[in-house]
């Protein structure tokens, strides 16, 4: 079952220099394959879309304000089941949490700065890839 996701690489993997390691991650992946990728910083208008269902959290305001620190990269990966896979690459929320061998168990420790976000659903997907890659067809 093919499908697309959208990707980020948070501020911190830019700041970091992670962004060569997590997409040589993501191209190994048997026939997946990068079809958008943008370096951008993102503003309030699209992270209040973007995390809107986060909206009444206590750590949405702090979010916004790290997801909008720096440059993020922004991409769509298509392939085989690359929803479900691109969670299981990044691993769960909280790194310390996260197993190694994943994105975030491998290089994160703290909860907000975790590295990356990956769809988490078909109706998450093809909102954020409208909203991230309006043009793409
Ligand atoms: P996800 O990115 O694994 O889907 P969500 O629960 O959707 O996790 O949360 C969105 C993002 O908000 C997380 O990736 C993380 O950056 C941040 N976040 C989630 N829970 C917390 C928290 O308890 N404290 C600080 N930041 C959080
Ligand atoms: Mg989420």
């Amino acid at each position: 079952m093919s499908q697309r996701t959208l990707v980020l690489l948070k501020p911190d993997a830019v700041r970091r220099g992670l962004v060569g390691e997590i997409i040589g991650r993501i191209e190994r992946k048997a026939g997946w394959a990068i079809v958008a990728l943008e370096l951008r910083t993102l503003g309030s208008a699209t992270l209040e879309q973007h995390y809107g269902e986060h909206r009444d959290k206590p750590f949405y305001k702090p979010l916004v304000e790290f997801m909008s620190s720096g440059p993020t990269v922004a991409l769509v990966v298509e392939g085989e089941r690359v929803i479900e896979g691109m969670r299981a690459l990044a691993g769960p929320t909280d790194p310390i949490a996260a197993a190694s061998g994943s994105i975030r168990g491998d290089f994160g420790t703290i909860v907000r700065e975790n590295l990356i976000h990956a769809s988490d659903s078909e109706a998450s997907a093809d909102r954020e890839i409208k909203l991230f890659f309006p043009g793409l067809r």
